[in-house]
């Protein structure tokens, strides 16, 4: 009997596009994403994935930060309501998805915020420094049934296996099943062909360019696996499309800028041609 394949290549653009929206719908027919993170420094992050959740579809997006970090988005999103920290989540609306972690940080308030979305069963994306802080706490934070989806970065992926970037690096379809064996829920290991793992298998996007390493650019992954979920999309299929509409959006953008020149918004910025070349 032939095995199958291990890893299965994702093609472009052979996905599910979104689903059309109806010629009567509103805005709550889309779901409510609420984005935790931007502490004091790094409001950034918490803009850019809110942003990458409203390009990506979400009917509604609450950017949720400490008070000095309202700045940044102020500036680029007056589309998304605010709460400042410390918030609590336990009244939220029926089509809530959480994003938490792009600029959180990892200080006392950052500990306090993960702890309490770790025991809630709302569908949540966990990148950044919730998975910092996921690894300092263990897998038990997340005990309760959610749908959830990691998103770590190979230093990230490192620190919740307590081992070494180089480590998950020599074997990153080893890594990526450990994570998932050992905390449960839907990972997607990034980097030079970003794996996705669930119950549904393993993939690889063959999509991306060294262009995307700079500062920003996993956040506004983030904010997009948000978005798509928010939308009622199935969670794997969600992260697969996530994922290569992503990384469409940086090659469109390296093709434009060269990759030299490439940020984070720019691959914002080409999201929606991405998402128009599926349809
Ligand atoms: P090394 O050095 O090789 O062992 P950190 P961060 C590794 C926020 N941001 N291939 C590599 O490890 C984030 O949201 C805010 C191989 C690297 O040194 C977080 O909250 C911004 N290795 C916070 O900053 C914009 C790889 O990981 C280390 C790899 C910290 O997140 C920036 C770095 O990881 C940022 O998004 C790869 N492909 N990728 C803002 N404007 O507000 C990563 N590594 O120490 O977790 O730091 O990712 O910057
Ligand atoms: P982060 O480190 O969290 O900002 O995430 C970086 C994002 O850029 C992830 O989606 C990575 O998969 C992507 N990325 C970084 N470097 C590369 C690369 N060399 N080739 C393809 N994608 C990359
Ligand atoms: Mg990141």
């Amino acid at each position: 009997m032939v095995e199958p394949p291990a890893v299965s290549t994702l093609r472009w653009p052979d996905l599910a596009p979104l689903p059309k929206r109806p010629s009567a719908a509103h805005k709550g027919d889309f779901g409510h994403v609420f984005v935790v993170g931007g502490s004091r420094t790094m409001g950034g992050a918490l803009a850019l994935a809110s942003l990458a959740a409203y390009r990506a579809g979400a009917g509604l997006v609450t950017a949720v930060g400490q008070a000095q970090s309202q700045i940044y988005l102020a500036a680029q999103l007056p589309e998304a309501t605010w709460w400042d920290w410390p918030a609590h989540f336990r009244d939220l609306p029926a089509k809530a998805v959480l994003a938490v972690g792009p600029g959180l940080g990892q200080g006392l308030a950052s500990h306090d915020l993960v702890r309490e979305i770790g025991s809630l069963t709302v569908p949540a994306v966990w990148d950044a420094d919730a998975l910092n802080i996921l690894a300092r706490l263990g897998p038990k934070l997340w005990s309760q049934p959610a749908q959830r989806l990691a998103t770590p970065h190979p230093g990230e992926a490192a620190r919740l296996l307590q081992t070494s970037t180089a480590a998950v690096q020599r074997d990153r379809v080893g890594a990526i099943r450990a994570l998932a064996a050992c905390y449960g829920g839907i990972w997607i290991l990034k980097g030079e062909g970003t794996l996705i793992l669930g119950a549904q298998g393993l993939w690889r996007c063959p999509l991306g360019n060294p262009g995307m390493a700079t500062g920003g650019s996993g956040d506004v992954l983030t904010g997009l696996c948000a978005g798509l979920l928010a939308q009622g999309i199935p969670a794997e299929e969600a992260a697969r499309l996530a994922v290569c509409v992503h990384a469409r959006a940086g090659d469109l953008a390296a093709h434009k800028l060269g990759e030299a020149s490439v940020l984070a918004a720019d691959i914002l910025a080409h999201i929606p041609d991405a998402l128009r070349e599926l349809a």
